[in-house]
């Protein structure tokens, strides 16, 4: 190892030396109390040290990291206590993430430390949206993330590299390369000479070093730095490393031949650098004993202060509650005079699309960090042209066209947050969404539980059927969202509703799936007021009164069962439009249930496991004793979204709604 000093003083190589110790001598202790069965579970980093301790040291401290399971020597070196490690990593309520989560998968705002999913892959584009708000705001910073070799496989690895190469982004990539993925060698992971050929191939500058000399893993990466700074682009940096234990404490190394072990013992980094103080002269074989010795009774303390956490109270009140992150209210701007006062009351009539275009137009006003990211959306306004004319009046920045990658997108959607920026995302097609879902389900939905950091991410889905676009571009998806707790969910009907909905879900700090009917941009028409206005979110709406039968509905279900209304003046319809999935408005439900004693569920959604099973399993556990007959539901055919018209016709719900009202009626 070569340990290049240049221009480090004697006292900062005794600074690092200490720093590079620390994570060491913690993992040693860690394996005595997880054999002690004081600790569930532990990905060991021992050997790895160089590459989360040196990166640390090369950057400033209020720099985001997205550290993964193997960078103890980041959460460490950024200066998180011990005794809160502990307590996280023994998962009681004062560690990081009030016994939420395990290991590693937590961050903390104060240390600019983004804590990582189980999934590997998605922490390089929250990279890229930090790299992107310091970029918008001119800030001189960069953003670092990191990967297994065994991540690089993963599409989030290429979608991310692309992004930040595409949007010139300050973004340092660090691949630690550490010979295994688990059990899987690199020879059956990549095919490339070396793993930063990848850059190349992304049109970025890279570089493969030693990951286990600290001074090398540093000046590259002050150096990278400075480069992706000045120049504003991305840089990835392999680390060539070796996992000295096995992939997790239980799971053994039988799979590692023994000559691999002995040859990278040789170039362990924590014993190397200390050979090297030694041959520098800078600190003794004594003096290294007694920073060991501190050490290791700093531990010992800390270890016992850590013990005298607050016992864990459970109460499923305060865990519901910590799910979303509480809105704020909107104090409007008072100089944006058109905004907030309408130039007459009863509004403009407009149509679907061009209520939804207000909405996000004022909202991009009353929000100069909101950031609008789609594809096509900019010169082009977008598929169905609602950002069109976007750029001319906010610019590239804040109106951004995306390459094909939407879970990348998506994951720097949080990344912006993590800066305290608003995002609304554009799905071309709602269908799309699959691209980018676990980013949505497990990211941007638990990561406010997990750790406090609120997700402010919109995503706009366009979405439904009726326009014979065939399986891929006809979907209503609502369903594989409000299963997850921490995503709300709206849908709107109306124009008046597009609007106000819209305007809510980008006021809102949690991330909003925001469903809007195609069929409806063009053909649905409404009064809509000129002022900046809010419709909360999770209230339903009362369309009409009736006696003889209650329709709970939202999205096109709304028009089709005012259609039938309209057309049945011999049946006393009520109509309930939900607006809002989750969180979902059950008085109003309760209500709707009261009025007539007969419910039918309607949505466009196929029937099993559609929003409707939930609304009826809802009704019929809580309000029983007011039903005159079972809830029955009304939804489109169990099959893929057909696309000849005809198919498509007969597969929506609304051809089978006669026959469901009749049967409700008659029971
Ligand atoms: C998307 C995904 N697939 C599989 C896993 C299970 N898994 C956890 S760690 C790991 C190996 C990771 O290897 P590498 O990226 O090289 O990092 P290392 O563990 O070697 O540091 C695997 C397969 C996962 N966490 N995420």
């Amino acid at each position: 190892m070569h340990f290049l000093r240049k221009d480090i003083s004697n006292e900062q190589l005794v600074a690092f030396y200490k720093k590079l110790l620390w994570p060491r001598l913690i993992e040693e202790k860690m394996l005595f109390l997880l054999r002690q069965g004081r600790i569930s579970k532990w990905f060991s980093g021992i050997g790895q040290e160089a590459i989360s301790v040196g990166a640390v040291l090369a950057v400033e401290h209020d720099e985001w990291m997205m550290p993964l399971h193997r960078n103890l020597g980041v959460f460490t070196s950024r200066g998180m206590p011990l005794h809160k490690l502990f307590r996280q990593w023994q998962g009681v309520q004062d560690g990081y993430s009030k016994g939420r989560e395990r290991s590693f998968h937590f961050g903390s705002k104060e240390h600019h430390i983004c804590g990582m999913i189980s999934h590997l892959g998605p922490q390089l584009a929250i990279a890229d949206g930090v790299a992107l708000a310091y970029k918008i705001r001119n800030e001189k910073k960069v953003s670092i993330a990191f990967t297994g070799e065994g991540g690089t496989s993963e599409g989030d690895f290429h979608e991310a590299l692309n992004l930040a190469a595409v949007w010139k982004l300050p973004v340092i990539f660090i691949i630690e390369n550490n010979g295994y993925a688990l059990s899987t060698p690199v020879d059956e992971q990549f095919r490339c000479r070396q793993l930063s050929d990848k850059g190349i191939g992304y049109g970025m500058e890279a570089v493969t070093i030693d990951g286990n000399d600290l001074l090398e893993v540093y000046h590259t990466i002050k150096g990278v730095r400075e480069y992706c700074i000045r120049e504003q682009k991305p840089y990835l940096i392999e680390c060539t490393t070796f996992r000295m234990r096995g992939h997790e404490e239980a799971s053994g190394t039988k799979y590692v031949p023994q000559n691999l072990f002995d040859e990278w013992n040789e170039k362990d980094p924590v014993s190397n650098y200390e050979y090297y103080l030694v041959r520098e002269g800078v600190l003794s074989l004594e003096e290294i004993e007694i920073i060991r010795q501190h050490q290791k009774e700093e531990i010992e303390n800390e270890l016992k202060l850590a013990g005298e956490s607050q016992p864990l109270v459970i109460s499923s009140k305060k865990e519901l509650f910590d799910v979303y992150s509480p809105a704020v209210l909107q104090t409007l701007p008072a100089d944006n005079e058109d905004l907030v006062a309408p130039r007459s009351s009863e509004g403009l009539a407009l149509r679907f699309i061009d209520a939804l275009k207000q909405g996000l137009y004022q909202s991009m006003k009353v929000h100069p960090h909101l950031i609008l990211m789609g594809q096509d959306i900019a010169e082009y306004g977008g598929a169905f042209k609602i950002t069109e004319g976007f750029i001319e009046a906010f610019g590239k920045d804040r109106v951004r066209n995306t390459p094909l990658c939407e879970s990348a997108v998506i994951g720097a959607a949080l990344g912006l947050s993590l800066e305290g920026m608003k995002t609304v995302i554009e799905m071309q097609f709602a269908d799309f969404v699959t691209m980018g879902f676990n980013q949505i389900v497990n990211n941007l939905a638990k990561t406010y539980y997990r750790w406090g950091q609120n997700a402010d991410v919109v995503i706009r889905m366009p979405t439904g059927g009726g326009v014979g676009a065939g399986p891929f571009h006809s979907q209503t998806n609502e369903a594989w969202f409000t299963h997850t707790p921490g995503l709300k969910v709206v849908y709107p009907s109306t124009p008046a509703d597009a609007k106000g909905l819209l305007i809510a879900a980008i006021n809102d700090p949690n991330p909003v799936l925001y469903f809007e009917h195609k069929a409806m941009y063009r053909s649905i028409s409404g009064n809509v007021q000129e002022a900046y206005y809010e419709v909360p979110i999770g209230k339903a709406r009362h369309v009409r009164s009736g006696d003889d039968v209650s329709i709970i509905t939202y999205g096109t279900g709304v028009h089709w069962a005012e259609d039938y209304a309209a057309g049945h003046p011999e049946i006393s319809i009520d109509i309930l439009d939900l607006r809002t999935l989750l969180p979902l408005d059950y008085d109003a439900l309760e209500a709707a249930t009261k009025r007539t004693g007969k419910v039918l569920v309607l949505h466009e959604d196929t029937l099993t496991g559609g929003f409707g099973g939930e609304l009826a399993a809802w009704i019929g556990e809580h309000c029983f004793h007011f039903l005159d007959a079972p809830v029955m539901r009304c939804a489109s055919l169990d099959t893929p979204v057909p696309f000849n018209m005809a198919l498509e016709k007969n597969f929506l719900a609304n051809v089978r709604l006669e026959e469901s009202i009749q049967k409700l009626l008659t029971y």
